[in-house]
């Protein structure tokens, strides 16, 4: 089954269909450009003020060009521009938020990346929450090029066939069990904070109970070895100088979590689901507690001691 039936047979409407089949359309332009080897800095900052590889820009292009004209598109933000965008469409269309290439600085070393999308219905972001999400997908750019994708009736993983140059169906209901002992801590710097006492706490239960450490620095890869793994949990929490940690709530942790809890998992910040929170500005950062339900609630067990 390839990517177009499967968005029919969930009864997904025809423009966020040809939403979705452009999204995915990119996914292979961005892993041919890796293997290609467009590597180094682009000599630019993003809005975070982080610096641009030329495979952030690449990337960025790509998504921005293909989503700002299409007649269904009504605003797109990208982690990798100072604003957000308007499209074609008004109310009646979508708004993409997404990183077109999570991780970048991964690829000069040959590890997996990531690509995160975010669909809402209508126009804009703020005052949205995640919850109001029509469709997540992750693509992940490693020995094969795959993405998760979800519209509302649990996960689907896809993976190109290279031959055929197209998406097929590779794992049908993707699902997370109650618990699993992986773990995959991020910002371990927040180790040496007083006020973060607990992730020490934390970790040494890990270690001592048998938990095998996944942490490979790249969020899509980690989270989606999760969703594969059938279980586990990835944390990124935030610390004294950066309260909220690093990771952005529209392009990174809602898509994230819509696609978790779709598949049996959840996501929570500090102070709830992910999926609850509000949107107050797009470049809002929070902490991400995500994965196996047992594993998260366990996590939050220290947190909240
Ligand atoms: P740290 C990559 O830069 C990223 O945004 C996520 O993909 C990843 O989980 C996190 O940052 C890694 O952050 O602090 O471990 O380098």
């Amino acid at each position: 089954m390839t990517f177009g039936e499967y968005l029919q047979r969930q009864g997904v409407e025809a423009n966020l269909r040809d939403v979705l089949k452009t999204v995915a359309a990119i996914f292979p332009k961005i892993a041919e450009a890796m293997r290609g080897g467009l590597e180094g800095a682009a000599g630019s900052k993003n809005v975070f003020g982080e610096g641009q590889l030329k495979l952030d820009v690449f990337s960025n292009d790509l998504f921005t060009e293909a989503l700002t004209r299409h007649p269904y598109v009504a605003m797109v933000a990208s982690e990798e521009l100072d604003e957000s965008m308007n499209g074609p469409a008004g109310d009646e269309g979508y708004s993409l938020a997404y990183d077109p290439l999570d991780g970048s600085s991964l690829v000069d070393v040959n590890l997996a990346v990531g690509t995160i999308v975010g669909v809402y219905k209508g126009k804009g972001f703020v005052g949205r929450k995640g919850s109001d999400q029509a469709a997540a997908i992750i693509a992940v750019y490693g020995p094969r090029l795959t993405f998760m994708v979800t519209v509302g009736h649990g996960v689907t993983e896809f993976i190109y066939d290279w031959g055929k140059k197209d998406f097929v169906v590779n794992h049908e209901d993707v699902k997370v069990g109650e618990s699993k002992k992986m773990f995959a801590p991020g910002n371990l710097r927040a180790c040496s904070d007083p006020q973060v006492k607990w992730y020490v706490d934390l970790m040494h239960f890990w270690l001592t109970n048998e938990y095998t450490l996944r942490y490979s620095g790249g969020m899509v890869p980690d989270v989606n070895q999760i969703l594969k793994k059938g279980g586990g949990v990835f944390t990124y929490p935030g610390y004294s100088e950066m309260p909220d940690g690093k990771l952005r709530l529209i392009y990174e942790c809602a898509p994230m979590a819509f696609l978790m809890e779709q598949a049996g998992g959840v996501a929570f910040s500090a102070g709830g689901p992910i999926l609850d929170m509000t949107v107050e500005k797009i470049d809002q950062r929070t902490p991400i507690f995500i994965g196996s339900k047992k594993e998260v609630e366990l996590v939050q067990s220290y947190f909240k001691k």
